[in-house]
């Protein structure tokens, strides 16, 4: 069954998941304020894939023996400056969820739990895919620009991003 270190940072992987879908879902609450319902309607998707992550995990946890834990979400953002500012912050936390994915492998090859690190493989994959469309989302921003329609065009841009 599962080694009590490796519990304890999925567990903590959990968690984060749980943050990422419930941060998505304030930027898709303000982008809707905004009145950018492109965006509003990706960072909603985006949530819930997040929570489709977390529970990845938290049957694995369960299936592997262990004992997954349900997380507390704190430091939920709400309100951000601009989007230029929220698409960064999205690009950030992606980034942190990769360092930490890659934290858990190394750990898990050093634990010889090769089940666990072939079960994080997905995970890798997918932290690629998400990384690479919250740049694509920046570029998008920048090349586009905010001057005149800029922001309703940028808006559909980032909708079209959104995958299946
Ligand atoms: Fe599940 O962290 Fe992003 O994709």
């Amino acid at each position: 069954s599962l080694q009590e270190n490796i519990e304890e940072l999925l567990n903590e992987q959990i968690a984060m998941e749980a943050h990422s879908s419930a941060a998505y879902l304030a930027m898709s609450a303000w982008c809707n304020v905004q009145g950018l319902q492109g965006a509003a309607k990706f960072y909603r998707h985006q949530s819930a894939e997040e929570r489709t992550h977390m529970m990845k995990i938290f049957d694995f946890v369960n299936d592997a023996g262990g004992h997954p834990a349900s997380p507390e979400v704190k430091n939920v953002p709400k309100n951000f400056n601009n989007l230029h500012d929220l698409l960064i912050m999205a690009l950030e936390m992606e980034i942190k969820i990769t360092e930490n994915f890659n934290r858990i492998v190394d750990q898990c090859h050093k634990s010889k739990d090769f089940q666990t690190a072939k079960f994080l493989d997905w995970f890798l994959d997918e932290q690629l895919e998400e990384e690479q469309t919250a740049r694509r989302a920046i570029e998008l921003y920048e090349l586009i620009g905010t001057e005149g329609t800029g922001l309703f065009r940028i808006d559909h841009e980032i909708e079209k991003l959104m995958q299946d």
